[in-house]
């Protein structure tokens, strides 16, 4: 059941076939590449630093000043997430700073105006198409430079000089003309990752979590959907789906766990996506050292497939466009892992039971892939299980046979006593 928010009337979205085909991709793509980059990361602090130093407006431009990423390289970047088995990149195209990473008309407060003077949605949407890889575009609808956004974050008055007005009506002809940029420019977009509608909420977990604007969600995304129709609409609203979205996001949460209390929502049938970061911050953080290790990683991953969501790992690349070394080393570990693992991740859905101590599962076809993450002494046993007979049951990296019985409808698994990969990946073959 999608439960719509209440400040939207009830309307009819109906995916074309394009879409629809996207969004089978999508689910079986699993894993993709989040990138948080832009000037806010030239300060080191991650990408909320315009609001946590409190910056005016006016300082935080200086910023346009010094962003020249010569060590950037589109292909390097698209290179990195297809070796570490990603199948789409989500580039930041504007954040809450309101800067622009594209040749835009409507800000001056982008690329072109900065010592760097090139667009870098072109050259990574141009490489993505090269290298065969989806290219999903962030797009923050919260603003902490436009005067006509009305805008609550920063509200007490430390972006200086702003109102606390706003007009929402030009703002949205401001948003509804740079999505028109960006879906026409830059080729195939696989979709447009919203972000930001939380801050015309009240806080998260509160009953009432309607929008104190009526941000008319049906023209933006009847406008994506016109100029690109395959182009999935995701929102990190933090709530259940609205009308017109293709796919339901979950930020640092898996599907229905809500351990980060940013995700008060149940799963839909939409697509789902999980987001995540590799130490602890989105953006570019000098300070910031608490890395996930490779186990951790997978096993994020691995869960996220099991309750049959996408993993969108993120990077906060280096002011100069590097990437750094933590993060490149964690994601070429990946990538090898999905090299013998991948048939347990790619276009599998969720298991039929859900995660629990020992591990989860996946299942793709007549196959049941039990990831096991702990081992003990008693043998790991799955109840109700819905195939009739096991014909087959290995280890996926070498195929060796491992022991099962299979009593009352209940299957006993006997995993090998070897557990220095972060999962043990066991293949059932079943039969109806
Ligand atoms: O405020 C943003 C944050 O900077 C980051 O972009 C994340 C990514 O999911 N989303 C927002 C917080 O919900």
């Amino acid at each position: 059941l999608v439960v719509f928010g209440k400040h939207l009337s009830a309307q009819s979205y109906a995916p074309v076939a394009a879409n629809i085909e996207a969004r089978k991709w999508f689910t079986e793509a699993r894993f993709g590449l989040f990138i948080h980059w832009g000037p806010f990361s030239i300060p080191g602090s991650g990408e909320w630093v315009m609001n946590d130093r409190k910056i005016t407006v006016k300082n935080y431009s200086r910023l346009a000043n010094f962003f020249n990423p010569i060590d950037f390289d589109a292909k390097e970047w698209v290179s990195l997430a297809k070796n570490a088995g990603m199948k789409y990149i989500t580039l930041i195209t504007r954040h809450h700073d309101g800067f622009s990473m594209w040749d835009t008309q409507y800000s001056e407060f982008n690329i072109m105006n900065t010592p760097y003077k090139k667009d870098i949605v072109k050259l990574m949407a141009d490489e993505c198409h090269k290298q065969g890889i989806k290219l999903f575009l962030y797009y923050s609808l919260l603003d902490w430079r436009r005067e006509d956004y009305p805008h609550e974050t920063g509200r007490t008055g430390q972006f200086s000089g702003r109102s606390n007005k706003g007009d929402y009506s030009s703002y949205l002809q401001f948003m509804k003309n740079q999505l028109r940029e960006l879906l026409t420019n830059y080729g195939e977009i696989a979709g447009i990752w919203f972000d930001g509608h939380w801050d015309q909420t009240a806080p998260e977990g509160q009953a009432d979590r309607s929008s104190r604007i009526d941000w008319k969600y049906d023209e933006i995304y009847g406008l994506i959907h016109q100029l690109q129709p395959q182009c999935m609409i995701g929102n990190n609203h933090h709530l259940s789906p609205f009308p017109g979205e293709d796919f339901q996001m979950f930020e640092r949460d898996l599907p229905g766990e809500n351990k980060s209390g940013l995700s008060f929502q149940q799963a839909s049938p939409l697509p789902l996506e999980t987001c995540e970061t590799i130490n602890g911050s989105w953006g570019f953080n000098l300070s910031d050292t608490t890395y996930k290790t490779h186990q951790e990683l997978v096993h994020y991953l691995v869960r996220s497939a099991a309750l049959g969501a996408n993993l969108l790992l993120n990077i906060g690349p280096m002011p100069n466009g590097d990437i750094q070394p933590e993060f490149k080393e964690r994601l070429e570990y990946m990538g090898k892992w999905l090299n013998t693992y991948g048939e347990a991740i790619y276009g599998t859905s969720a298991g039929y039971l859900k995660p629990a101590a020992w591990g989860c599962m996946t299942q793709k076809a007549n196959k049941v892939y039990v990831h096991i993450f702990k081992t003990g002494k008693e043998p790991i046993v799955l109840t109700d299980f819905p195939f009739k007979k096991i014909k087959k049951a290995y280890l996926l990296k070498d195929k060796s046979s491992i022991k099962t019985e299979f009593r009352n409808k209940a299957v006993s698994i006997y995993p090998s006593a070897d557990q220095s990969a972060p999962d043990q990946v066991i293949v059932l073959e079943t039969e109806e």
